[in-house]
């Protein structure tokens, strides 16, 4: 059986033992994946470090960035091989990971490449106390090693959204997928080989989180900088390991999303558009809506439209070009939302649809697919309508007033993100303004212009990435003052 290896300066390396790689549309073991060790990852730290210090640290931003284009043709190249990957070690339907995952992988070298070409800085003539003048100029410098630490659900967007600036910066990067998803971050070594970026710029590890791959990595000491998307509990427990060498930390984590249904809205697209926000990726998007708030007077409406979507929403082979529903990642996180599922129902909720597992008669039944649930009659103090339980469930809540809306979307510990559907875009305006969360969508969902700020408020994060926010992130800031 194949065997997902380190990848350590340029070369593919076992580690010390090895764990199952399952594909969770049918539970079978596809791969065997190496997990590194300790001594390893400080040889990828080394290794990236030296990279810096070779013909990656000499490089100007026009060649990096040409390097980084070269990425993008090489993902491009190997389109179907990524696609294969990323649909085995998650279980998404091909529908989705043909039109998101990949070709945003290719995007974000692109974009990246782009930018820095673009980047220009601030530049400040000032008086001294004696009458001259002086010139403030900044320069970016690179951070140095970067280490990345991703998770499963969208695994090749989310490594790439942050190794292509991390590079377009002049950085190195050591990377460690999560445990669940370690092909295509594999795969993207065989794209770096063939574009030309130097060895020991991008190094792979393989593992866990405590005592394993991730911990290695945050605490130690020749890493400059830490980017992490995950549970917002993980990011906690990293803060707390990268503290003895104090460094710098790019948090997105965890969000319990709302979204605000005014009666005025264009009904169909807001139930179309809400499907997607709370089903998409079967609800494993840090992004998804679990909390919605729909106008009393369409309420009734809404749950009927939205429960029929549900209900037509097709959990079949994730290669069938039908499919639009795939397995939630793991058997873990199957028993993880079924407890939610339980939980609600002590918690008396009205259950709409599903609140089970389907039963397809064949291999199916052996991965890890959930049905599609929604659920009505929940207090706003409800755990269910408080925490995070990642799969595709919502709560639907009725409200009276755009006050009592707002209200009931900001009360949560989390803020990464809101939608709201009206067609009063006046309306849309200053809801939008009201809401405690990184990023708002009026009458859309999950539409991203990788050049615009991206991240959340609270439990949900700490930084921005994307654009120039990215690119202040990955680097060091010198600021130059010259007597004239
Ligand atoms: P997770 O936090 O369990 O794992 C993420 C990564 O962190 C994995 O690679 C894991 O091995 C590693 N890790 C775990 N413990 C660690 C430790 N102590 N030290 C270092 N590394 C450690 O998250 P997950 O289950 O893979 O992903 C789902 C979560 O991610 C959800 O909460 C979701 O909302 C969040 N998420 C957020 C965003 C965002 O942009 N805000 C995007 C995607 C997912
Ligand atoms: O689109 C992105 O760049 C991004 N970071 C999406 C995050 C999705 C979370 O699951």
């Amino acid at each position: 059986m194949k065997v997902i290896q380190n990848y350590i300066d340029g070369r593919f390396v076992p580690g010390k033992r090895e764990f199952a790689d399952i594909n969770p549309a049918n539970g079978t073991v596809i791969a065997h994946v190496s997990e590194v060790t300790e001594v390893q990852v400080d040889e990828a730290v080394n290794a990236a470090r030296g990279a810096l210090q070779g013909e990656w640290g000499r490089i100007g931003i026009r060649e990096r960035a040409a390097r980084l284009h070269r990425v993008a043709d090489a993902i491009e190249k190997r389109f179907d091989c990524f696609l294969q990957a990323e649909i085995a070690d998650t279980g998404k339907p091909v529908s989705l990971a043909a039109k998101l995952d990949i070709p945003r992988a290719a995007a974000n070298f692109r974009v990246f490449a782009d930018l820095i070409k673009m980047n220009g800085l601030e530049a400040f003539h000032t008086e001294t106390p004696h009458g001259g003048n002086a010139l403030n100029y900044a320069m970016l410098k690179p951070l140095g090693v970067i280490g990345i630490i991703t998770p499963w659900n969208l695994p090749l967007l989310l490594l790439t959204w942050k190794v292509a600036p991390a590079l377009a910066c002049g950085n190195s990067v050591v990377v460690k997928p999560s445990e669940e998803t370690p092909a295509t971050a594999a795969l993207l070594a065989e794209a770096m080989q063939d574009a030309g970026i130097p060895k020991g710029v991008y190094n792979v590890i393989h593992g866990f989180g405590p005592d394993s791959a991730g911990e290695f990595l945050t605490r130690h000491s020749g890493v400059n900088a830490i980017t992490f998307t995950g549970e917002s509990r993980t990011g906690a427990a990293i803060m707390k390991s990268v503290a003895p060498t104090v460094k710098p930390v790019s948090f997105e984590l965890g969000g319990k999303n709302a979204a605000i249904v005014f009666a005025d809205c264009e009904f169909d697209a807001a139930v179309n558009g809400l499907s997607d926000a709370v089903f998409l990726n079967t609800g494993q998007v840090c992004l998804c809506a679990e909390r919605i708030y729909v106008e009393r007077s369409i309420f009734d409406q809404f749950v009927e439209a939205l429960k029929k979507k549900a209900e037509n929403l097709n959990s079949g082979w994730p290669l069938d070009q039908e499919t639009n529903l795939g397995p939630l990642i793991s058997a873990q996180h199957r028993e993880k939302v079924i407890s939610y599922y339980k939980l609600a129902t002590e918690e008396r909720a009205t259950l709409i649809t599903g609140g089970g597992v389907p039963d397809f008669g064949d291999d199916r039944d052996n991965g890890f697919y959930i049905q599609p649930t929604i659920y009505t009659g929940l207090p706003e103090s409800a755990r269910c309508v408080k925490e995070e339980i990642f799969g595709p469930v919502c709560h639907i809540a009725p409200f009276d007033s755009d006050e009592e809306a707002v209200a009931m979307a900001n009360d949560s510990k989390y803020g990464l993100a809101a939608s709201i559907w009206t067609s009063n875009l006046k309306r849309g305006h200053r809801v939008a303004r009201q809401m405690n969360v990184g990023i708002t969508w009026v009458n859309c969902w999950f539409l991203r212009d990788l050049r615009t700020p991206f991240g959340g408020a609270g439990l949900s994060g700490i930084g921005r990435e994307g654009g120039r926010h990215s690119l202040n992130f990955y680097s060091e800031l010198n600021n130059i003052c010259i007597q004239l």
